[in-house]
């Protein structure tokens, strides 16, 4: 399997993430994806390639124009007020506040923010982008060559919606390549999250559409992260009604739990009937990774990147999450060897 990857995620290297009331190094770190490089060239999974640029446009069609804008531009006026630390809001438009934008960035901060462990630091942006011209680029492999590419994409996407940031996602990788894959003449998307997280931003997006189904299992969110969404009630809204699929799982979840919802979830996928399948693709659902609570074993990802194949879709596998760091390489490179012995 081809994989598409850009050394300048490097240029995000936070020093800072919030935690239990302290400011601790980042679980999301640029080793992450030497672990992963290192497992692909050891396995021989095929060719690494670098991304093509592509322009802003496919990322304004999911994300908001004033959102990118502000992406762009946090971490210089952030610098410009003197403040020390790395950008990080601390006020809101919480329940009965105006829902306007302010012009200092503390305040644009809170707005664009739906979480605070993601702070923002130099070179956010230029990695931001350039994760998502890495996803863009495997989105154009499979679409001229009907194979499926394998998004070596860090940041990660997920999380974040048309104009909110949080749980280390800036642009949401996946939803703006399921939207290319519609812009470029298919009529039906499916995406297939599997990372431990619910994929709220990917779910807010295309909440209320009928051409991108959703489907996700995650940790529940009465006990995780992002503990607002990703409740098995919401099925998807006015036209996109019965077009979003919510499988929360509770701590401890091993193997046979979850490939039993796995396997619900692909059915509704072959049900739908999608032209290609973006896979979100975080391996933190590991018995031994540090922020989540599931147990899959090493062996797992090979087992479950079998039952993904079986759909035999054109398939677009993008990186999300997972931070037990030593074995991230074992676990992503297993799916997608899994993937292709289906
Ligand atoms: O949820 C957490 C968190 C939970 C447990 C932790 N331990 C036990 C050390 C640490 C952190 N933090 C909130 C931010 C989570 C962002 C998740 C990003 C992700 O992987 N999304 O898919
Ligand atoms: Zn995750």
């Amino acid at each position: 399997m081809l994989t598409v990857y850009s050394p300048d995620h490097e240029l995000r290297n936070a020093k800072t993430e919030l935690y239990g009331g302290e400011l601790v190094p980042p679980f999301e770190c640029p080793e992450r994806m030497q672990f992963v490089l290192e497992r692909i060239r050891e396995v021989r999974l095929g060719g690494v390639i670098g991304p093509e640029d592509f322009s802003i446009d496919p990322v304004l069609r999911i994300h908001d124009r004033g959102f990118v804008e502000f992406l762009q531009s946090c971490w210089a006026e952030w610098q410009a007020t003197g403040y020390r630390g790395e950008a990080i809001p601390c006020v809101f438009p919480a329940r009965g506040m105006q829902q306007r934008i302010p012009d200092h960035i503390e305040g644009r901060l809170g707005y664009y923010a739906m979480a605070l462990e993601t702070s923002i630091c130099e070179g956010t942006w230029t990695a931001a982008r350039a994760s998502a011209n890495v996803a863009l680029t495997a989105q154009s492999r499979v679409r001229s060559a009907g194979d499926s590419v394998f998004a070596l994409c860090r940041p990660p996407g997920h999380h974040a919606s048309a104009d909110q940031y949080g749980g280390y996602c800036f642009i949401n990788n996946a939803a703006v390549c399921a939207q290319a894959f519609l812009d470029q003449g298919a009529s039906r998307v499916a995406v297939l999250d599997v990372d431990f997280h619910h994929g709220n931003g990917t779910q807010a997006i295309f909440y209320h559409r009928d051409d991108v189904q959703f489907v996700s299992l995650h940790g529940d969110p009465r006990e995780a992260f992002p503990h607002f969404l990703g409740y098995a009630d919401e099925t998807g809204a006015g036209p996109g009604e019965g077009f979003n699929h919510n499988y929360p799982l509770g701590p401890g979840t091993a193997y046979d739990t979850w490939s039993e919802a796995l396997r619900h979830a692909c059915n509704r996928i072959r049900e739908y009937g999608p032209d290609a399948l973006v896979v979100s693709l975080g391996v933190d659902t590991f018995e031994d990774d540090p922020i989540s609570f599931f147990r899959l074993t090493s062996d797992d990802f090979r087992r479950y990147g079998t039952v993904i194949g079986a759909l035999d879709l054109p398939t677009l596998l993008i990186m999300e999450g997972g931070y037990a760091v030593e074995e991230i390489g074992i676990n992503t490179v297993n799916v997608l060897i899994g993937f292709e012995g289906h």
